[in-house]
């Protein structure tokens, strides 16, 4: 990873997408979110490291890793949003700007999906806007690092 990287995290269940609750998520997969993402992110001259896991320290070593030298991150924790203290903490350490993404609305949800741990370390935010989401996340960061 270098300047120029966007480093795309997911976490739990999304490696599901597609054939998971489509009335919420849609039925596009998850590696035609990535290929959203290489597209949006080429378009600035940009490039993406995508990347899934299930487990919550795998998600922090991955946040821990792109903490600097990189255009930022963006991450949808999915279910972890509402959980996870250790998440927020490794956000927190970050020098690169950081965009919370979420394909369905959880503000139109469920009362314990309303609350964020990670939503105030994070400098930009993209809800409800299905899997295009994505690709306004790294737009914005695009506009951040000054891509082309
Ligand atoms: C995905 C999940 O898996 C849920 O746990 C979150 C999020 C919402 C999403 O909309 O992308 O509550």
């Amino acid at each position: 990873m270098d300047a120029r990287t966007v480093l795309v995290l997911n976490g739990p269940n999304l490696n599901l997408l597609g054939e998971r609750e489509p009335e919420l998520y849609g039925r596009e997969t998850l590696a035609d979110v990535e290929r959203l993402c290489v597209t949006a992110a080429d378009r600035h001259g940009l490039g993406v490291d995508f990347r899934q896991s299930n487990h919550e320290g795998t998600l922090v070593d991955w946040v821990q890793e792109g903490r600097a030298g990189i255009a930022g991150i963006v991450l949808n924790a999915a279910g972890y949003t509402h959980t996870s203290v250790a998440l927020r903490d490794a956000l927190a350490a970050c020098r690169v700007p950081r965009v919370e993404v979420h394909i369905s609305d959880i503000h139109a949800r469920e009362d314990f999906r309303r609350h964020s741990y990670l939503a105030d370390v994070c400098d930009h935010h993209v809800v409800g806007h299905g899997v295009a989401g994505y690709a306004e996340a790294v737009d914005w960061l695009a506009g951040r690092a000054g891509g082309a």
